[in-house]
């Protein structure tokens, strides 16, 4: 029988043990899933690490997922996610892809040097608004510059509420720095481009090289893609780290209320606009635009904002589009047209 106690260093919480019904409590062996491969996962169970292979009855799993197995091992059912990162698939994909499930904190990782961008930093801020995660941004390579301060600065000039720690990601040192978020149980997601030093950071904090890291381009600073599949690693200290790939492009899609929170300086002022349904664009009595003009928002800032909301809409509808092709759906879309139909004939 598990022994849920052992559990809780691998993120187990009340969340997923109300979920079992009495049988299940004794004869299931709950897993979290740490590793995904093309045919086969890693999963962690309380006393050891081991692989399953993926089978058709398995639905769309993602690490950081809770599932439970019974005696043989096999497959039973996926606990409900407490949080998912997910974002429109690459290219002309008209489908999510799945980044994470179960975290806690999203650590948003740039570096301070001419990768540093504040509009992707707002990006990812949606992004983990969207999955409820608390966001961190942590600025690495603070050994490379003279002045981290600036650029912490550069970031809470986005937002002011927005925690930020410097760290030089290849010494262990950074441990201290970001102790808070490493508690027993508390799942970390590292997000960011290739090259910020995502698994240099997840060495430094397990205190071995476990991950390949790789140098970045001299010419422009970007890097090579060298960590390709995302693996959560439980750390001595406690806490868990989602190492990820750098993505290479993190397009938003059903994320709307996380960017409004992740702007909410500029709702805020919106309130003020004269119309309601003010777009912040050339309306009269636009509040928004008159803090723009006084200097008091960006508008880097702005146009990121109304840039990531277009994007958002144009992808959630397409993925809607999709979902609608979905027979069952169809067919009710199909009845209810014809109730309005009939409504309207009226
Ligand atoms: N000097 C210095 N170099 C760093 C720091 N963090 C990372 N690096 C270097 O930056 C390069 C890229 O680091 P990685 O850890 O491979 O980057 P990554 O974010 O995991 O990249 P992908 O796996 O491609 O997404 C390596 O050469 C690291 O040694 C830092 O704080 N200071
Ligand atoms: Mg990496
Ligand atoms: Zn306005």
């Amino acid at each position: 029988m598990t022994n849920f106690q052992m559990l809780a260093p691998l993120g187990w919480r009340p969340f997923f043990q109300q979920q079992l019904t009495l049988e299940e409590w004794d004869a299931v062996i709950p897993v979290r899933v740490t590793e995904q491969h093309k045919s086969q996962l890693t999963v962690a169970a309380d006393q050891h690490t081991f692989t399953l292979p993926i089978t058709p009855a398995m639905p769309p799993l993602v690490v950081g997922d809770w599932i439970l197995l019974n005696e043989d091992k096999q497959f039973v059912r996926l606990l409900e996610r407490y949080s998912c990162f997910k974002r429109k698939s690459a290219g002309t994909g008209h489908d999510y892809q799945l980044i994470a499930a179960n975290v806690d904190t999203a650590f948003i990782v740039c570096s301070m040097n001419e990768d540093f961008n504040p509009s992707r930093i707002e990006r990812y801020l949606a992004l983990a608004e969207t999955a409820d995660a608390e966001p961190v941004v942590v600025l690495t390579k603070a050994d490379l510059t003279d002045q981290p301060e600036r650029w912490a600065d550069n970031v809470r000039h986005i937002d002011k509420q927005l925690q930020v720690i410097t760290v030089n990601a290849l010494e262990n040192s950074c441990m201290d720095a970001l102790s808070d978020w490493l508690q027993p149980g508390n799942t970390v997601v590292m997000l960011g481009s290739s090259g910020v030093g995502k698994s240099t950071l997840t060495n430094s904090l397990l205190g071995e090289s476990r991950q390949s890291t790789q140098s970045i381009r001299e010419d422009d600073a970007k890097g090579r893609h060298t960590t390709t599949g995302r693996s959560l690693i439980p750390l001595p200290q406690g806490g868990l780290i989602l190492d990820t790939p750098g993505m290479r492009e993190l397009q938003l899609a059903d994320c709307h209320d996380g960017i409004v929170s992740a702007f909410a300086d500029i709702q805020r002022l919106a309130e003020a606009c004269r119309f309601a349904d003010c777009q912040h664009d050339q309306e009269p009595g636009c509040a928004v635009q008159a803090a723009v003009e006084h200097g008091s928002l960006d508008a880097r800032r702005l146009a990121n904002y109304q840039k990531l909301l277009r994007e958002d809409a144009l992808n959630s509808a397409s993925l809607a589009q999709r979902r609608a092709k979905d027979k069952a759906f169809t067919r009710f879309v199909n009845v209810s047209q014809k109730a309005s139909r009939k409504y309207k004939g009226r």
